[in-house]
Formats: structure tokens, sequence, C-alpha cells
């Protein structure tokens, strides 16, 4: 076994004839934010659409954006309900990022901001086109890890995988499809950043 990032694996946690109908409504109905980030003195539109909804308290920056949660739809919070029965994990919020296609992609990163605690708790929920998440270690980027995240798969996260570890989904010529993945996450109650 190849040496990984701190995780549990549930393949097909929920089934097509769920994730269907669900990623076609989610991408029409969701307000989706399009922000940008400056990285380095430079101003980029971030690579992928996102949103955050979770419970009144549960606000999440991170690359110098705050996000204010939106109110659970009736939907998410049902999944949000599952996972947590599922998984034991506490969540009060879930980040939606939405790729378009394979030319969207999430860069190297950590989900370690200050709000997530010492060591997040992340069940990232797949829906839609197959995508690699990529893992490598902070101390050695030659040790790597990495999994296929498709239709109805979800990831936890745990332990010092953020801390150890950074991942990525990067772009692929090979995916035409759109793919919605949504990170349930608990975040510390903290006061609002004005903007
Ligand atoms: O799209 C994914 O599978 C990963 C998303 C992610 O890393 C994040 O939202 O922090
Ligand atoms: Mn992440």
């Amino acid at each position: 076994m190849r040496e990984a990032p701190d995780h549990e694996w549930y393949p097909g946690f929920l089934h097509a004839a769920e994730t269907r109908p669900a990623l076609d409504e989610i991408i029409l109905s969701t307000p989706w934010r399009h922000d940008e980030i400056t990285l380095f003195g430079r101003t980029h539109p971030v690579p992928r659409l996102t949103a955050l909804y979770g419970d009144p308290g549960a606000h999440y920056s991170y690359s110098r954006l705050h996000l204010e949660p939106l109110t659970w739809t009736k939907r998410l919070a049902e999944w949000r309900d599952r996972v947590r029965e599922t998984t034991g994990c506490r969540t009060n919020s879930v980040l939606l990022n939405y790729y378009r296609d394979g030319r969207d992609s999430n860069g190297w990163h950590a989900d370690d901001e200050p709000e997530l605690g010492a060591e997040p708790v992340i069940a990232s929920l797949s829906l839609g086109a197959t995508r690699t998440m990529r893992f490598r270690r902070r101390d050695d980027s030659a040790r790597r890890w990495s999994v296929e995240l498709a239709d109805g798969d979800l990831l936890v996260m745990r332990g010092d995988s953020q801390r150890e570890w950074l991942h990525t989904v990067a772009k692929s010529a090979r995916v035409s499809d759109p793919r919605v993945n949504l990170t349930f996450r608990w975040i510390e109650d903290t006061p609002p950043v004005s903007p």
C-alpha cells in the first residue's frame, strides 16, 4: 500500500439515480461566485465557480476571500445529515466547487485555514465527471498519492492530512463534462470579516 494521507473512502456513497438529476439542478440553481484571487501581486479569476452554504456564523476565508454562508437547501441539508451518519464527521458548512469542464481546476493547496481547527475533517463528495485528486507531501514532493473521484464517491480527509500534505485537481484535456464537488467542513464560529 502506498503511503497516503489519513483518509476514508466511500466509493458510490450516492447512486447515479440520485446524482444525475441533482447535478443538473445544482448547476442551474446555485448562485455561483466567480471570484478573483491575487497571487504574487497578480490578479486571476479563480479557475472554477464556488458557493458556500452553512449555518449562520460559518464564515470561511481563504486566499483573502471572505465567504458568508447561504442557507442550506433541502438537498444539501439531507446530504449533510447522511454524511454525518455514515462518517461521524461534524459539519456546519459545505463549499461547492463547480468545474465546468477539464479546463477548470483547483491548484496545490491545503485546507488549513485557522477557522477549520488543528486537524480539519473534510468530507468531499463528488458529482459528475471523474477527476483525479493528487496529493504530495509538504516535506518531500516526490512522495505522492492520488485518487480518482467518480460520480457519487465520498472521500474523508482527516488527521494530519492538511498539515502534512497538499492537494490539487489539475486541468485535464480529456474531460469535457461538468463536475461539482462538495466539501463538508466544520468551521469554528468566528466574527465576520468586513469586506
Ligand atoms: O474538487 C475537489 O475534489 C477538491 C476541492 C478542494 O480541494 C477544496 O474545495 O478545498
Ligand atoms: Mn482542498
